[in-house]
């Protein structure tokens, strides 16, 4: 496959009407998302997800993030502040088919991975008031689509994520990792590929979802305005990957899963889910305790027990 990101190259796909009322996209648009994402390795579907849904699901993760917030939990690449990785309640009424198994997202990572590709992922990328930068990185080598749902406008302002077009295809990413990286060795792969192919913002409108290719280099940028920015993230493997663990539902939520091909390993459970890990182990809660009150004292004693 040749790569030519200096010719343009539409990254942006608007639904039409009729697509929407039929639940379709047509073979245009599905052509320009996969197009898309082959060579530059992400699209945009735009304003797909209805808006009430969203905002239904969005003030209960509003409620959810000030409890994780508050106990330091960030857990997510580099354990860098104010990006929290987020559970999403599991039970209904905030389990909506419009996201978990949205028809126009389910279309393209099928035209792109084939017959059988799943989900084994959902969750938020939160991204706090305040926020740092994280390293650059990706998330995985296993050929997976993510799939990120914006439950508000999302730009420059309040923290869009930083997309780095093509890297998708480059063989030699291995001085990048899903870890916290070295600066001085981040920064010279990251400057030299800024001057083939610089990178752009992915700004989305709400109701947006942004699918990308899971080894294009990212990063979660600072979120300069008053609230936090919630974006959902899935994943979307082709047929043959690992399945990965059962992803957890409460009983009443099954309607929402009804594509069985997309989501192959579900459980419903008939009792409460901890999803936001309210009890944790008593060594797990020193580390946090420690982690709220100096992050330098923690960061240190990891790094000590690492070096042992
Ligand atoms: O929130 C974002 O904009 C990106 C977050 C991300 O890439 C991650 O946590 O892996
Ligand atoms: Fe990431």
């Amino acid at each position: 496959m040749s790569l030519s990101i200096s010719s343009p190259q539409p990254t942006q796909v608007k639904v039409s009407a009729e697509e929407i009322a039929q639940s379709f996209l047509s073979p245009q648009s599905l052509k320009i998302a996969v197009d898309s994402i082959l060579k530059v390795g992400y699209v945009i579907l735009e304003d797909v997800v209805p808006h009430n849904v969203i905002d239904y699901l969005r003030q209960k993760m509003v409620q959810d993030s000030a409890y994780l917030i508050d106990r330091g939990r960030w857990n997510t690449v580099g354990n860098v502040m104010g990006h929290l990785n987020q559970a999403l309640p599991p039970f209904p009424p905030y389990v909506f088919p419009e996201i978990v198994s949205n028809v126009f997202a389910a279309q393209v990572t099928q035209a792109v991975l084939g017959e059988g590709r799943f989900n084994r992922f959902y969750r938020s990328n939160t991204n706090v008031a305040g926020s740092g930068m994280q390293p650059l990185h990706w998330d995985g080598t296993e050929g997976s689509l993510v799939v990120n749902v914006s439950l508000e406008d999302i730009t420059e302002a309040n923290g869009s994520i930083e997309l780095w077009p093509g890297t998708h295809l480059l063989q030699e990413s291995s001085s990048i990792s899903s870890e916290p990286v070295d600066n001085s060795i981040d920064e010279l792969s990251r400057e030299s590929r800024r001057e083939i192919c610089p990178p752009i913002r992915g700004n989305l409108k709400k109701g947006s979802i942004l699918i990308r290719h899971e080894s294009l280099w990212h990063r979660g940028m600072p979120n300069q305005s008053s609230n936090s920015r919630y974006m959902v993230a899935m994943m979307h493997y082709p047929k043959g990957t690992d399945i990965g663990s059962p992803l957890c539902f409460n009983i009443g939520c099954e309607i929402a899963f009804s594509d069985r091909v997309l989501h192959p390993n579900l459980n419903f459970l008939n009792k409460p889910i901890d999803y936001l890990e309210t009890k944790v182990p008593f060594l797990q809660w020193m580390r946090e305790s420690l982690y709220r009150v100096s992050p330098a004292s923690y960061k240190f004693l990891k790094n000590f027990h690492k070096a042992l």
